[in-house]
C-alpha cells in the first residue's frame, strides 16, 4: 500500500491528521505540487483526476478523495471511531463534515487558488471575481459555526471526529489564503486551539 501525499496541501493532510488520530502508519511518495508532479502521465496514470491524496492498494486498487481513503482505513480500523456510532452521530458527522467542506474549505481554496500568484499553472484561468465572491462565504459560515461551537467543545459535538480534522485543515489554510477567523468568533478561536493542541495537528 502506497499513499500519493501533497506535503502542505490541505487535503493530503486531511488524510495525515486522520491517520495520526488512528495511530496508523501508511507508506507515503510524495508529489511535488509545485513542479506539476501531479500533472505527469506517471502520476495521471495513478489518478486520472490528477490530484491528491490518493491511496494504492496492493491489488492495484487506487482510491482517491480523501474522505474515502478515511473511510477505508476507519472501515479496517473502526477504533476510535471517527465518523460516528449509531445512526444519529454518524448522520450528524457527516452533516458537519460536508458543511465544512462546501461552506468552509472548498470556499477558502476557491480565494486561495483565485488570487495566489503561485497558483497560476494550477487554477487556470484564474478568476480573480470568483475568489471574491467566495469571501462573505467564509465569513457567514464562520460565524455559524461559532453559534454550534457556543454549546459543545467539538464540531459534532462531545467528540473529536473527522468534521473536526475538515475544520483544522479549512481553518489552518484561511493563513496562506490571506483570511483570519474575526475576533468576535471566540467560539471557533477555542476549538481551534483546542484541536491544534492534538499531536495529530502537526501530522
Ligand atoms: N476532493 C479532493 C480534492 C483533492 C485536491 O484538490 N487536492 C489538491 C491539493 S489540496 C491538489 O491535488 N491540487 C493539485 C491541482 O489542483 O493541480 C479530496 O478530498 O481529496
Amino acid at each position: 500500500m502506497k499513499l500519493y501525499d501533497g506535503g502542505r496541501a490541505p487535503n493530503p493532510r486531511r488524510v495525515r491528521v486522520y491517520l495520526a488520530e488512528k495511530g496508523i502508519t501508511v507508506p507515503t511518495e510524495p508529489v511535488d505540487l509545485g513542479a506539476l508532479q501531479q500533472k505527469s502521465a506517471a502520476y495521471a496514470a495513478i489518478n486520472p483526476v490528477q490530484r491528491v491524496p490518493a491511496l494504492a492498494l496492493d491489488d492495484g486498487t487506487v482510491i482517491a478523495e480523501s474522505i474515502a481513503i478515511c473511510r477505508y482505513f476507519e472501515a479496517l480500523h473502526p477504533e476510535p471511531p471517527l465518523f460516528g456510532v449509531g445512526a444519529r452521530e454518524i448522520a450528524e458527522i457527516e452533516m458537519w463534515n460536508r458543511r465544512l467542506e462546501l461552506h468552509l474549505l472548498f470556499p477558502i481554496a476557491h480565494i486561495f487558488r483565485n488570487t495566489h500568484p503561485a497558483m497560476k499553472e494550477m487554477e487556470v484561468p484564474q478568476v480573480p471575481a470568483w475568489a471574491e465572491a467566495n469571501r462573505p462565504r467564509v465569513m457567514e459560515f464562520l460565524e455559524i459555526l461559532d453559534r454550534d461551537l457556543k454549546d459543545r467543545p467539538f464540531v459534532a459535538g462531545d467528540r473529536y471526529t473527522v468534521a473536526d480534522i475538515t475544520g483544522l485543515v479549512a481553518v489552518d489554510f484561511m493563513k496562506p489564503a490571506k483570511l483570519a477567523v474575526p475576533e468576535t468568533c471566540a467560539n471557533v478561536r477555542r476549538w481551534h486551539a483546542a484541536v491544534s493542541a492534538r499531536p495529530s495537528a502537526s501530522a
